[in-house]
């Protein structure tokens, strides 16, 4: 298809390709925690086309590999002097499942200089159903090199108990749609209540993603959860932006 070959180019020649940024904030919603790396492809005819559309395209046309490395050393090289905690980067099932994934992690952090105790792998809980031997092994290779793994759109997915089991992994990210319900839903509220305690009994950090009111932020606190991310605290944002931001609160 002609997105195919267009983004294959926009790869080639890096352009039109960019990286923004959503900062992720501690519980008081003043302490930025970290910052989520999402990338961007901005097409010249036909305008911004959302990841939602590329990153299947690129998964299926064998681009996933060369995208996610161009992100990752993108975000770790933006990201180097940043006064955060982690930098978070998504990953995709494809690459997760690849063998040898791990090691070229391994080698764009030595290339950049950006040590893997600041890096963050989030990976989507649908991941975990079908989950391949080597998708296993090389998060057990991440982990143990010190990088941390984050299971996005928690709640969502159709991993089972057992699976979660199998992986050992340090953060959990529950869905925007629960947080969304969380004022109008009781159940949906005690849902969230329970994915964090459980996550906090198995030592794990949570992060609420699509925090958009304050009053969805206060049920949050009330209910421990550690991380905010959403519009109500800021939106993605490009390198410079970001920097601006930290600017104000340092
Ligand atoms: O940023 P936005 O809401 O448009 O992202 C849409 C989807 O694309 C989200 O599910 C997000 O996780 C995914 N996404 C954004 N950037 C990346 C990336 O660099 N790699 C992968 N694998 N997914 C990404
Ligand atoms: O699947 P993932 O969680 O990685 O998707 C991240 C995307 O979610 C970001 O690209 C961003 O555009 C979107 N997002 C982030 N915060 C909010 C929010 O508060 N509300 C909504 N509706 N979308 C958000
Ligand atoms: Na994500
Ligand atoms: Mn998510």
């Amino acid at each position: 298809a002609a997105i195919e070959a267009e983004l294959r180019e926009a790869l080639r020649t890096k352009t039109g390709l960019s990286v923004v940024y959503q900062p992720k904030y501690a519980i008081d919603g003043v302490r930025m925690l970290g910052a989520e790396a999402l990338v961007r492809w901005q097409h010249p005819e036909r305008g911004p086309i959302s990841p939602a559309v590329f990153i299947p395209v690129a998964e299926e046309a064998n681009l996933i590999a060369d995208l996610g490395l161009w992100v990752l050393e993108t975000a770790c090289r933006d990201a180097m002097d940043w006064p955060v905690e982690h930098l978070a980067v998504n990953v995709s099932p494809v690459q997760l499942r690849s063998a040898g994934f791990a090691e070229t992690v391994f080698a764009a952090l030595a290339k950049v200089g950006f040590p893997a105790s600041r890096l963050e792998l989030e990976v989507t809980e649908t991941d975990f159903a079908d989950a391949e031997e080597i998708g296993v092994e090389n998060i057990k290779t991440l982990t143990a090199a010190g990088i941390a793994i984050a299971i996005d759109d928690f709640g969502t997915g159709s991993s089972t108990f057992e699976r979660l089991r199998e992986i050992s992994f340090d953060r959990i990210k529950i869905d925007r749609s629960f947080v969304k319900n969380i004022t109008e839903s009781e159940g949906d509220a005690e849902l969230v209540r329970a994915m964090i305690s459980m996550a906090h009994a198995k030592g794990l950090k949570t992060t609420a993603e699509g925090v958009e009111t304050a009053e969805q932020r206060d049920i949050l606190r009330s209910f421990g959860c550690d991380e905010l991310q959403g519009y109500l605290l800021g939106k993605p944002m490009p390198p410079t932006q970001l920097i601006q931001v930290f600017g104000a609160g340092l």
